[in-house]
C-alpha cells in the first residue's frame, strides 16, 4: 500500500468495539433504520438491505420501496415495516437513513433522493442515488452542503461516473479516485470491488484485507449497506460502522468459502447469516 494508508485486517476489526447488549435493554436501544429504495425489478435490494440490517442487530428496520406493486410485507422476513416512502420521513428518530439500493434512476425517484439529502441523520448513499448525483448536479450540491455524517458505498463504475471518468480510470488507481470522492463531497467513502478502500472525511485511507470472488454476485453490495446501517444504529461512529462492516462483510465471503470448500454460488442473503455468526 501507498504511504498514509492503513491495513484494514482482523486486529483493526476487533480493535472496533461491536454493540454492546445491556440486560436492560429494549428495540429502541439498538436504533432505526430506514431504507429507500426498490423500485419496480428491483425491490430485493432493498429487501436484502432490510433483513441484513436486522441480523446485524439493528432495533427496528423501515423500508421505503418506490415499486408500484410494492408488497405490503416480506412474508419471508416479517420483522421488516414496509411503508409508502413518504411515512419515512415522519418515523420517530431515524438513527441511519440507507437511500439507493434498487432506486432506479427514473424521474420519480428525484424528489425522494432530494428529502433523503436534506436529512438530519446519518445517510449511507448507495447504488442508483450515486449515479442520480451524478446526473443531477443540485442533488451533488445538496449532497456537499449536509450537517449530517454521510457515506457513499460506490462500486468501480458508480464511482468512475461521480468523478465523470470511466471505470478503467477508477481502477488505474483506486486510492486516488476514493479521496477525490471524499474531498469532493465531504463524505465517507468506501470505493468498493477487490480490495475495498475506505477514506475518511480527513483523507485517512483504508484497504480491506478481507474478502473473495465469491462476493461477485447481485446484491452483495446491498447486503453491505444494510450491514452499516445497523451498526451506525446501535451507536457505532461513522468511520468505526464503516469499516467494521466493509471487514466482516469480506470476512463473511471468507467463512462461507471455507464452509462449503469452493467459491461458487454464494448468495447474496448468505453473506448476512455468515456475518451474523461473527459478529456474536
Ligand atoms: P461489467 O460491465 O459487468 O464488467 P450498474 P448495478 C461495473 C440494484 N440491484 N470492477 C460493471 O462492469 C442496485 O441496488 C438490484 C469493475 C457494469 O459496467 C442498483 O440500484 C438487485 N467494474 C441497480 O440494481 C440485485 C465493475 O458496474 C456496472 C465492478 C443497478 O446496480 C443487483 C454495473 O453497475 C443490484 O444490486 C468492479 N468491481 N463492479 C435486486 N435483487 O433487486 C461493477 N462494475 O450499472 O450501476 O448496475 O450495480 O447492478
Ligand atoms: P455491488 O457491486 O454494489 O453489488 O457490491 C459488490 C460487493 O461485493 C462489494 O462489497 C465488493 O467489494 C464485493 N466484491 C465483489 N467482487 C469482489 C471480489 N472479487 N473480491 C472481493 N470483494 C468483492
Ligand atoms: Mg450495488
Amino acid at each position: 500500500p501507498e504511504p498514509h494508508t492503513w491495513l484494514l485486517n482482523h486486529k483493526l476489526a476487533q480493535s472496533i468495539l461491536p454493540p454492546v447488549r445491556r440486560a436492560n435493554s429494549h428495540k429502541g436501544t439498538f436504533g432505526n433504520v430506514a431504507i429507500l429504495g426498490g423500485s419496480t425489478g428491483m425491490t430485493g435490494a432493498a429487501l436484502l438491505a432490510g433483513r441484513a440490517a436486522l441480523h446485524l442487530g439493528a432495533g427496528r428496520v423501515y423500508l421505503g420501496l418506490l415499486a408500484d406493486n410494492a408488497p405490503p410485507v416480506d412474508f419471508s422476513q416479517p420483522e421488516l415495516m414496509l411503508r409508502p416512502p413518504s411515512e419515512l420521513f415522519t418515523l420517530a428518530p431515524l438513527n441511519c437513513l440507507i437511500v439507493g439500493p434498487g432506486l432506479g434512476q427514473s424521474a420519480e425517484a428525484l424528489p425522494w433522493l432530494e428529502k433523503a439529502l436534506t436529512s438530519d441523520c446519518t445517510l449511507i448513499v448507495d447504488a442508483d442515488a450515486l449515479n442520480l448525483i451524478a446526473q443531477h448536479s443540485p442533488l451533488a450540491k445538496k449532497l456537499s452542503q449536509r450537517n449530517a455524517s454521510t457515506i457513499l458505498t460506490p462500486h468501480p463504475a458508480e464511482a468512475a461516473r461521480l468523478l465523470n471518468t470511466g471505470t478503467a480510470a477508477v481502477q488505474q488507481n483506486r486510492m486516488n479516485a476514493a479521496l477525490q470522492i471524499a474531498q469532493q463531497f465531504n463524505c465517507y467513502v468506501v470505493l468498493k470491488g477487490a480490495g475495498s478502500i475506505c477514506c475518511l472525511p480527513g483523507g485517512k485511507r483504508y484497504l480491506n484485507t478481507s474478502g473473495n470472488p465469491a462476493l461477485s454476485t447481485a446484491g452483495t453490495g446491498d447486503v453491505l449497506a444494510g450491514m452499516m446501517g445497523a451498526l451506525i444504529a446501535q451507536g457505532l461512529k461513522p468511520d468505526q460502522a464503516l469499516l467494521l462492516a466493509v471487514y466482516l462483510h469480506g470476512a463473511a465471503a471468507n467463512r462461507w468459502v471455507q464452509q462449503h470448500h469452493g467459491m461458487v454460488g454464494m448468495v447474496a442473503s448468505e453473506v448476512i447469516a455468515e456475518a451474523r455468526l461473527l459478529l456474536n
